[in-house]
């Protein structure tokens, strides 16, 4: 495939389970993604990047894996994967694959080894500690809830689980695990893939074992040898190759992020970070209802965006993903369809004239929406799940939880892709895993295709600008009005090209702030015409050429 510069591609995000089932089994399956690719070219995507697709006991949905070799048969096969990447690349549309290395499934051979005594070989690959029978080796907090820390009775020893029970963390002060994973990952390269998307790989080096004043992050969070670990990893695997790499980075800072991508330390081309996504975490609390608070989304995002650019460092600008809620039910508005329809192209443009690689998150395209799942049934994830019960046991009231979940929950994310207005939204001929969202009617692939206002064309039209002008991948930028209750206004500038956002976040009538002259080319809106106001949730993205 022809080389191009990777900082001028956008990503498509998949998660596999609800993409696109052929098999009937009420699952998604990767030849159901090769069955999609004329969409995606339609799209303009360059890039796909697949949630895990490995052998796994499915516990978190892939993200526990027991064989990093083998394919998921409930996905397909090897030569089915093969077929993607070749039917992908005749489209020049290259694949991502996720890759976590943080943790395995316990059903993996090399912890089941690990597990069974203290002189096993496999032992030093995962994290075990003495503690006593009701007393962990340290108070540390898992992020799916409850102690990070498993007791095994066989070798009276607790392991390592920061997030579910069934995902033991790999211990990378043993050479023998990292050299096996860098096998693994080279595997993946000699098989053909384009680019690695890294789960939680900030807190793969862990510092010392000691109890905390809070859930414990700052013992692994971008730990003292997360550096060295990710250098010696791009060394001996990708480094030399024409790989795209991602980290997702929880909890991460600025100066981490920008170490990180750094080109000349030879660790990653980009990082996800979370913090403009926790505006509606009361307190720091996810398990908590509050509005976003939308001046500190800007500061956000917009302290992130220029420490960047000016440090050299390079984001992934995402809204969503297969842990968030739908942006359009979240910072938009979801009510009608009319403010459905705004707010989507609204959010898009407001988020794709940033500098940074875009992500879009399957059925992000069509403005797909939380589900509003009413019963604890309809739930499959298993933080949600967990969550659930832990409130519970607080005595938080059933209904009061029942509404947290359906704004918090990752399974907002998780229901079925909507193709099109038959049953099941032409996902499946099966039961579908977890239920499609009652808006599928409207809301699908063939209406939004066959409506030349459809949000699906915001996106289109917006992947189209970012091959095309320069200044949207390397322009520099600079925020305005970062105190505005209602605007999200910036600019980027690239030699003597320029582009201007201006977002109303808005459902109100705004007017065009004083200040701010909005001359140009106006590249895209939302609205077809220009008033002197700015309506309800308008956004415009605006060119400008010379002085
Ligand atoms: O997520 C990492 C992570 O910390 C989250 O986004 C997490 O789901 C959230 O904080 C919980 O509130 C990655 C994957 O994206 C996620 O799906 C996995 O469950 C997790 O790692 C473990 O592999």
């Amino acid at each position: 495939m022809a080389s191009m510069d990777w900082r001028k591609s956008v990503v498509y995000q998949i998660y596999p389970k609800s993409f696109n089932d052929t098999t009937g089994s009420g699952e998604g399956d990767i030849r159901g993604i090769i069955e999609k690719l004329d969409y995606f070219s339609k799209l303009g995507v360059d890039y796909l990047w697949l949630t895990p697709v490995y052998e796994s006991p499915m516990n978190d949905n892939g993200y526990d894996i027991s064989d990093y070799y083998e394919v998921n048969p409930q996905f397909g096969s090897k030569e089915d994967l093969k077929e993607l990447l070749g039917k992908a690349h005749e489209k020049g549309i290259r694949i991502m694959m996720d890759i976590v290395i943080n943790h395995t499934s316990t059903e993996h051979q090399w912890f089941i080894e690990s597990k069974k005594s203290k002189d096993n070989k496999y032992r030093d690959y995962y994290i075990w500690k003495d503690g006593t029978y009701d007393q962990p080796p340290t108070n540390w907090e898992s992020k799916f809830g409850g102690n990070a820390w498993n007791y095994d009775k066989q070798t009276n020893q607790y392991y390592l689980r920061l997030f579910d029970i069934t995902q033991a963390d790999l211990n990378w002060e043993n050479e023998d695990l990292r050299r096996d994973i860098y096998d693994m990952i080279n595997y993946w390269i000699d098989f053909g893939v384009d680019g690695f998307r890294f789960d939680v790989v900030n807190l793969i080096s862990k510092g010392e074992f000691v109890d905390s004043d809070g859930p414990g992050k700052e013992f692994y969070t971008d730990g003292p040898k997360v550096h060295e670990y990710l250098n010696e990893l791009n060394r001996n695997t990708f480094g030399d190759k024409d790989i795209m790499t991602v980290g997702e980075m929880s909890s991460t800072t600025i100066d981490h992020c920008l170490k990180y991508t750094d080109p000349e330390r030879n660790e990653l081309n980009s990082v996800f970070n979370f913090h403009h996504l926790k505006v509606d975490y009361p307190g720091g609390e996810k398990w908590a209802l509050a509005n976003f608070d939308f001046l500190e989304l800007k500061r956000i995002l917009m302290e992130w965006q220029v420490a960047m650019d000016e440090g050299g460092g390079w984001n992934a600008i995402f809204w969503c993903n297969h842990d968030q809620p739908r942006v359009v039910s979240r910072f938009g508005n979801d009510e009608t369809e009319e403010n459905r329809v705004l707010s989507g192209k609204m959010l898009a443009i407001a988020l794709h004239g940033l500098k940074g690689t875009p992500y879009i998150y399957q059925g992000e395209e069509i403005g797909m929406t939380n589900p509003a799942f009413k019963r604890i049934d309809q739930y499959r994830d298993v933080e949600s799940l967990n969550a659930y019960s832990i409130l519970r046991d607080k005595g938080m009231d059933a209904s009061h939880i029942m509404d947290i979940l359906a704004t918090k929950s990752r399974d907002n994310s998780r229901t079925p892709m909507q193709w099109d207005d038959s049953l099941h939204a032409g996902f499946t001929e099966g039961e579908p895993w977890i239920e499609v969202s009652d808006r599928y009617q409207k809301i699908n692939v063939t209406h939004a295709l066959e409506d030349e206002h459809s949000i699906f064309y915001t996106y289109q039209k917006l992947i189209r600008l970012r091959h095309e002008l320069d200044v949207l991948t390397y322009g520099s930028v600079e925020p305005y009005l970062m105190d505005d209750e209602n605007l999200f206004i910036y600019t980027r500038i690239h030699e003597d090209e320029s582009i201007m956002v201006i977002a109303n976040f808005r459902n109100k009538e705004v007017p065009y702030p004083e200040n701010i002259s909005v001359e140009g080319e106006i590249l895209l809106s939302n609205y077809d015409d220009r008033k002197d106001v700015l309506r309800p949730y308008e956004a415009l993205m605006v060119y400008g050429q010379g002085e």
